[in-house]
């Protein structure tokens, strides 16, 4: 009980697949007896009575109350990082003064989202250190790497003719799989990834395990001369009961659905919390599904149609009856729930670093989807690396749909990616007690020496 705590702030950005596994790390820090802080702007801010045992500090943002999407998720983060510089020291400063006044704490360490780079020179202004987490592979990390090499020998912007040619070192990837390829601004992205670079953290965090990236993890171990711990996945080691998944949104009764279902017969369909189908794709895709003859829980979230019921009722008789026979349509889904459940055999997804951690800790192979970001990235790994992927061509019309689903669902190629996927499971879960707990173990003794 005489046992000093050590306070610990952590910064995440307000995204949900950021905003998720940083409370998870919260958590896991906090059952290895630090105080927990988290620093959040006003804008999404997390729900303080979901997690009692967190202090809760909101910073001025810079930010209205928009709509994140695909295409403003960049300037969002630049706002972020030059708006809130000023307001975030002030914020820390009165805060340091308050910790050290009423309870004789100090801050041992800031924890801060890689996205949000501004935060290195607070921290070193304040003369606290910082730690870096990030919340995409570490695969992903090392092509902002790749990235600023091949604008330094002049091979961007990227030729079109050239995009299926792999980028030299990191042999998996093909230029089109950089997260800067086709962006409308190449250059905002360098100039994030530089600032990214060039930050001196004492360590970074990646939400990833070691046998799933090791190749990765040793290139970068090399480049960067810092700690790297790849404690992950995030979702097991945490302790889930404050899990704010289903608390966040509507939660449609959609387990009791899936339990009625064969074993391994469902296919969840879900782009994450920011990508999303025009709407004329939308009516390809629920042609797609139902002509498959396949079972399919699909979220389609609010933004994407306003009045889903009177979609879903524009839609032609046949279409109509497939959905209403082997279909649940939600807004959102408890998706750990939902891929754990033995009905769902298979997932299509945006891949999402989060959605792929979850997806291989249930064994469960996925259709890819990706479309900006680390996604691309995350695609090759789940096709390439752990041959539990899809790639396929992404054209959104009906008959590429249905034929992708059941190459997924009843072909044997997809039997054998289950089989490869219900492997990797068993992996993944012997990390959480393995490398994962000793990654831990050197982070916690790193923040108290
Ligand atoms: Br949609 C949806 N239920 O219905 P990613 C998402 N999620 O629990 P992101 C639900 O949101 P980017 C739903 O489990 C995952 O933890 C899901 O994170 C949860 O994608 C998270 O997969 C989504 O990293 O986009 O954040 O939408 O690719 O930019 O990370």
């Amino acid at each position: 009980e005489n046992q000093i705590r050590h306070h610990l702030v952590l910064i995440p950005p307000p995204f949900h697949g950021h905003l998720t596994p940083m409370l998870q790390l919260a958590s896991i820090l906090h059952s290895k007896g630090f105080s927990i802080t988290i620093a959040h702007t006003y804008f999404n801010s997390p729900n303080p009575s979901n997690y009692p045992n967190f202090n809760f500090l909101p910073y001025f943002d810079g930010l209205s109350n928009t709509q994140i999407t695909s295409k403003n998720f960049i300037d969002i983060t630049s706002t972020l990082n030059t708006k809130c510089v000023s307001p975030l020291k002030e914020t820390l400063v009165h805060y340091i003064a308050k910790l050290a006044n009423e309870k004789h704490e100090k801050i041992a360490c800031i924890i801060y989202d890689g996205l949000l780079h501004f935060i290195d020179s607070v921290a070193k202004e304040l003369k606290i250190p910082s730690i870096v987490f990030r919340t995409t592979s570490a695969t992903n990390f090392l092509t902002y790497h790749a990235c600023a090499q091949l604008q330094s020998k002049g091979y961007l912007p990227l030729q079109d003719s050239k995009s299926c040619d792999l980028v030299p070192e990191l042999d998996l990837l093909r230029f089109k799989d950089l997260p800067i390829f086709n962006l409308p601004n190449p250059d905002d992205f360098l100039q994030n990834s530089a600032k990214t670079l060039s930050i001196t953290p004492f360590g970074v965090i990646f939400n990833t395990v070691d046998s799933l990236e090791d190749s990765s993890l040793n290139q970068l171990q090399q480049l960067y001369k810092v700690n790297i711990f790849p404690i992950g996945p995030l979702h097991m080691i945490a302790d889930d009961s404050n899990n704010s998944q289903s608390i966040l949104r509507e939660n449609h009764n959609c387990i009791s659905w899936l339990n009625n279902k064969a074993r391994k017969s469902v296919l969840y369909v879900s782009l994450g919390s920011i990508a999303s189908w025009e709407e004329k794709e939308l009516t390809e895709v629920a042609c797609g599904l139902a002509n498959s003859k396949q079972n399919f829980l699909w979220v389609i979230r609010p933004e994407t149609v306003k009045d889903v019921s009177a979609w879903l009722q524009s839609l032609s008789e046949d279409v109509k009856v497939g959905i209403a026979e082997r279909g649940c349509v939600v807004k959102w889904a408890p998706q750990g729930e939902v891929l754990a459940h033995e009905a769902v055999g298979g997932f299509w997804s945006h891949c999402g670093w989060n959605s792929t951690l979850e997806s291989l800790c249930e064994g469960v192979p996925i259709i890819c989807q990706p479309s900006f970001g680390d996604q691309r990235v995350n695609t090759r790994l789940l096709s390439h690396v752990w041959k539990v992927g899809l790639e396929w061509c992404n054209v959104i019309l009906r008959d590429e749909i249905e034929r992708v689903v059941r190459r997924l669902m009843v072909n044997q190629e997809g039997e054998e990616m289950r089989q490869r996927a219900s492997e990797l499971k068993h992996e993944i879960r012997l990390a959480v007690n393995g490398s994962s707990c000793d990654a831990l173990d050197g982070l916690v003794k790193c923040i108290l020496s």
